[in-house]
């Protein structure tokens, strides 16, 4: 899939930023640091949920160890699988709550989504 095991670096560290960045504009939004806007919010929403699928089919293979992935990814194999997976399902639901328009369930689903992606920071990614 990847040339060469520093492309699956740039490219798993490319969806991060991305993903940092498009989540972020939401969670200002949920935060009340920008105002709200329901059309953005759901249009940063389908962008997460797309890109919080892109790193976990390749991008951690076996060979591709470096940059900030702590070698725990290819020794709890099971464990990386099951956060990443509820990344997925976060983001999935993230983007259900956006087009409701309620921006209660918004909050809340912005901060279950932090927590997931903090908490496979803290178990997987150097500091
Ligand atoms: C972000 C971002 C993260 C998460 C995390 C949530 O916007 O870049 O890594 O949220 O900070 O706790």
């Amino acid at each position: 899939q990847f040339a060469k095991p520093e492309d699956a670096v740039k490219y798993r560290q490319s969806s991060m930023f991305l993903q940092g960045q498009h989540f972020g504009r939401i969670a200002a939004m949920a935060n009340g640091r920008v105002p709200y806007d329901k059309a953005a919010v759901i249009a940063n929403a389908e962008l997460v949920a797309t890109i919080s699928q892109l790193p976990w089919s390749g991008a951690y293979a076996p060979g591709t160890e470096g940059g900030k992935a702590k070698p725990e990814i290819w020794k709890d194999t099971a464990r990386f699988k099951e956060t990443s997976d509820k990344l997925v399902s976060d983001t999935a639901k993230l983007l259900t709550v956006a087009k409701t328009g309620d921006l209660d369930a918004l909050k809340a689903a912005v901060s279950s989504t932090g927590d997931t992606c903090k908490s496979c920071h803290d178990a997987f990614r150097a500091k």
